[in-house]
């Protein structure tokens, strides 16, 4: 009988799974003392059904080394041997991995891909490795291990409203009231990269901005209020206080030395042309480390938001709250 424990030695196994990007409501921005990228305030956000990322990973004995291919093209395989290290540690293989992605993101655009990005490459890897399964209970190691490569990709292993939990750094689902259906309209608002990573301008904030105290202590009455809002289907209660995350780490940003400044001109076009929608109480704004603009609003409100917002944006997108990172097919891709 064989000692081999674990059938990633023996031959090639593969995983393949798709993840989408999620939106935060309450905002992260700040992390812990620590190189673990613990985050310093908890968050919470909604993860989308559109767009996204598929990865899939095989660990095939007959590599020599891991390999990366980003939508058909060699791209940086740094984090993805640093994620890929942990994940053979942890499984006690030693077996080198090969690892495709897609990414349906437009990330030429400068919209964040990096949730779905390594929702679906540690989900992948772990499931590769032996380390579980798709539909298996979240594992705070699997939690842990996608965080260290992005602070925002832990959301993006659930599906719909998550939350990330300041003092224990877990995530959990947020279950929305029935009545509560909701839409996510983007509107990209500038081409190209963002100027300063979210890294840089994190730790920028915490050092420069006299309003990074006040950010941090004010947060997680932030956090409760949402929670609350999902939970009672209040869209109102929750479309304000993600304006309100929003504007305070916004302000947080502008006031650090350097000032921080990720908006661009389209991103005010975008807040004007919402004026009317937003006075009606339909159709909230929040911006990231980034110029575009997302829009939440109700389900049949979505036409309206996207018809607003179309004559001033470079593309709009309409999203809606989507599953849980899962298993699928690498020829089943992702829209
Ligand atoms: C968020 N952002 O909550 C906030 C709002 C940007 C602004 O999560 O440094 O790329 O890799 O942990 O995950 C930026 O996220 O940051 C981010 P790192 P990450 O969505």
């Amino acid at each position: 009988m064989s000692s081999v424990s674990n059938p990633a030695q023996v031959g090639t196994v593969e995983a393949t799974i798709a993840a989408g990007i999620n939106i935060a409501l309450v905002k992260y921005w700040g992390k812990a003392p620590g190189t673990d990228n613990r985050p310093a305030v908890g968050s919470l956000s909604l993860t989308l059904d559109a767009p996204g990322t598929v990865t899939r990973v095989a660990f095939d004995p007959a590599l020599a080394a891991d390999t990366f291919r980003l939508n058909e093209a060699e791209a940086d395989l740094r984090p993805v041997t640093r994620l890929l290290d942990e994940v053979r540690a942890l499984a006690g293989i030693a077996t080198r991995a090969r690892v495709e992605s897609r990414n349906t993101v437009p990330t030429a655009a400068g919209l964040a891909s990096s949730a779905s990005g390594f929702a679906a490459l540690g989900l992948a890897a772990w499931q590769a490795a032996g380390l579980g399964r798709a539909g298996d209970p979240l594992d705070r190691r699997l939690v842990d291990l996608v965080r260290r490569g992005s602070g925002s990709a832990p959301r993006s292993l659930l599906g719909g409203f998550a939350c990330i939990d300041v003092e224990t750094a877990g995530v959990h689902p947020v279950t929305a009231a029935p009545g509560l259906e909701v839409s996510l309209v983007v509107a990209l608002c500038a081409d190209g990269p963002k100027s300063v990573s979210s890294r840089d301008g994190m730790a920028l904030c915490a050092e420069t901005s006299p309003y990074y105290p006040a950010w941090v202590e004010s947060h997680p009455a932030d956090l409760r209020a949402a929670e609350a809002a999902i939970g009672a289907g209040d869209f109102t209660a929750l479309g304000e206080v993600m304006e309100h995350s929003t504007m305070k780490m916004h302000a947080c940003m502008l006031a650090s030395r350097p000032p921080l400044r990720y908006w661009a001109a389209g991103t005010l076009a975008a807040l004007e042309a919402l004026v009317p929608l937003r006075r009606d109480g339909r159709a909230y704004t929040t911006m990231d480390a980034g110029p575009h603009v997302k829009a939440l609003c109700r389900r049949e409100d979505e036409a309206a938001v996207a018809d607003a917002l179309r004559p001033v944006a470079r593309a709009v997108l309409i999203a809606r709250p989507g599953p849980a990172a899962h298993a699928t097919t690498w020829d089943a891709g992702a829209r």
